[in-house]
């Protein structure tokens, strides 16, 4: 006899561990149950002995791990009366508060800075019917003018700074420890504001104690490996940074919200902070793509970019098991990524069989 069980989301998924009760009204889209994939050929091509697993998190319902917490966020702003929710975004967190507006019944209004946020998130954006307003700003100043508004409208925030989007978020770690049977030895995270580094860490942590009755899952945590790009890394810096620039805009953050939370993590898990130019990000985005058939982000590959880094120094030793998460799906920032295979050239020919067959010759 077969039994089927039909995955509806990580709310359902992992709800003893989650603040829902029985009367709650769950708002899913059936985000999370990510694919941990493992790295084939990048191992070989740098010529390590460690095991990189990726969490591809770009095959949440809108494209990003930001569903996670936004199943959370929204199913709680739902359940306390609120009729609206609102965010600064650099364009995840917008398109995932949109889509979870729509399906709550809310309104959704997303501060986004104009003109700096990807092409394929502004399109689910305007899509999912969310009200845009866009900021001559960064999202600093959008982050800022959000707690302020809050103050004066009713309006729920739904950035990482609302403590229901990291309970959403740690279920990642979860679902990695149980299918590895137990915690990887690095954890290796993009890092903006640091919400999504405190999130896993809060998940590694729960998952290694007994909770609630519920026996420790795993017997260790990870160390922590946060990474940014080099135009946007207060965390390397040591202080926030005024004017952030990279060409992963997801991550164009100098003022990170949960600052003294991921303090937190580095220290509890002898983790590091480390960044890197974006030469070295849109690289290692290049690589997963060329080499592996997974396509993120430019700020996802900031992960990747991090862990080859450290394995190369040796930081990470050989014999390690590694997990990198990519934050985000790479169709949502399709202008990077043409202007990054500029010289590949396709070629153009006629609609003949003697033309296409020439083609291919040609290029075996
Ligand atoms: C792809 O959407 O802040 O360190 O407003 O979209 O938890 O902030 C996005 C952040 C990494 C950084 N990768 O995560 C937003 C926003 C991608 C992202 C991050 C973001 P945090």
């Amino acid at each position: 006899m077969t039994t089927h069980t039909r995955y509806t989301g990580l709310i359902e998924h992992y709800r003893d561990r989650l603040p829902v009760s029985d009367s709650t009204r769950i708002i899913s889209l059936g985000e999370g149950n990510t694919p941990l994939i493992e790295l084939h050929n990048i191992p070989r091509l740098i010529g390590k002995d460690v095991k990189i697993y990726v969490k591809y998190e770009g095959l949440n319902p809108t494209g990003s791990f930001k569903d996670r917490g936004m199943s959370m966020a929204v199913t709680k702003a739902v359940e306390e009366g609120s009729q609206a929710i609102i965010c600064a975004s650099t364009g995840n967190t917008s398109a995932a508060a949109a889509a979870y507006a729509v399906r709550a019944g809310i309104r959704a209004f997303v501060l986004i800075p104009e003109g700096k946020i990807a092409q394929g998130k502004l399109a689910q954006t305007l899509m999912y019917g969310a009200e845009i307003i866009q900021i001559r700003g960064n999202f600093d100043e959008g982050m800022s003018l959000v707690k302020q508004v809050a103050d004066h409208a009713p309006v729920t925030i739904v950035n990482s700074i609302n403590p229901y989007r990291l309970e959403g978020q740690k279920t990642a770690a979860f679902e990695i420890v149980d299918e590895l049977g137990e915690a990887p030895d690095y954890h290796c995270l993009p890092v903006g504001n640091a919400g999504n580094i405190t999130a896993y860490w809060n998940g590694y942590s729960e998952y290694a104690k007994e909770t609630n009755g519920i026996p420790a899952v795993s017997s260790k945590v990870p160390v922590m490996c946060g990474y940014q790009a080099a135009g946007a890394a207060p965390f390397t810096a040591g202080k926030m940074i005024d004017n952030p620039e990279t060409v992963a805009t997801a991550i164009r953050i100098g003022h990170p919200q949960s600052w003294d939370l991921a303090w937190n993590v580095q220290k509890q898990s002898k983790g590091w902070f480390d960044s890197f130019a974006d030469e070295k990000i849109l690289a290692a985005q290049k690589m997963l793509s060329a080499y592996e058939g997974i396509f993120c982000e430019p700020a996802s590959a900031t992960s990747l970019a991090g862990a080859i880094n450290d394995i190369a120094t040796g930081k990470i030793p050989e014999g390690s098991t590694i997990v990198c998460t990519l934050t985000g799906n790479g169709l949502k920032d399709p202008d990077t990524a043409i202007q990054q295979c500029k010289d590949a050239h396709p070629v153009s020919i006629d609609a003949s069989l003697d033309a296409v067959k020439k083609a291919i010759l040609d290029n075996m």
